[in-house]
């Protein structure tokens, strides 16, 4: 048996070489596929973000419409939906519920009451292709300073309309203002926000739409 130093194998060399090469697109292999997943995430994010923002914009135009077409029915409906009271339209019984404690949005005013129930009466409350998005709107009396907020003076209120679609809110407060017997309603957009982090829309605050 021979004694002494093994030459080196050239090809065991180039074994490790391409052992290191294929290590190494396998390492960029897998940043790639992690960057399109991360990709498709925040598509997928943004598409539910706006899903839910559109059903809340179909809210505002829902609540806009109850609230004009009582208000034009009955100038004391908005009162008693203020009020949390009772009162026949077309011979439904309306009435608010308090706000709700699970209410998808923060809200900084105890004077919110859920018109949902109306809405459910008189309309629908769900939107989109398969009807998975769903709005709820909350309305109050505005700072109308007649330190009765049952009481609603000048022919304004707050509507906050949030919608959800799959983990994403996003709500809008606007103002519904009504004129004389002109249905006339003005909107301010004042929050927007949601729950996911990446793909959210940007902000919408100051618009103001007539
Ligand atoms: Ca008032
Ligand atoms: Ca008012």
């Amino acid at each position: 048996m021979k004694t002494g130093k093994t030459p080196r194998n050239e090809s065991g060399f180039a074994l490790i070489t391409a052992l290191l090469i294929l290590v190494l697109l396998t390492i960029i292999g897998l940043a790639a596929i992690n960057s399109s997943k991360t990709e498709l995430n925040i598509a997928a994010n943004d598409k539910q973000h706006k899903v839910a923002f559109y059903a809340a914009e179909a809210g505002v135009e829902t609540g806009r419409a109850v609230l004009n077409t009582l208000r034009e029915a009955d100038v004391g409906y908005w009162d008693l939906l203020l009020a949390q009271g009772t009162f026949t339209y077309n011979g439904d019984q309306l009435s608010t519920n308090p706000l709700p404690d699970d209410y998808p949005v923060a809200t900084n005013n105890p004077n919110f009451v859920s018109l949902d129930p109306v809405v459910d009466i008189l309309g629908s409350r769900t939107v989109g292709q398969n009807q998975d998005a769903e709005f709820t709107l909350l309305v109050r009396d505005n700072e109308d300073l007649d330190n009765n907020p049952l009481v609603d003076t000048d022919g304004t209120l707050v509507l906050i309309s949030a919608a959800t679609y799959g983990d994403a809110v996003a709500s809008i407060e606007t103002i519904i203002r009504y004129i004389g017997n002109d249905q006339y309603a003005q909107e301010y957009y004042n929050t927007e926000n949601t729950n996911r982090a990446t793909g959210a829309v940007s902000g919408v605050s100051g618009q103001k739409r007539m």
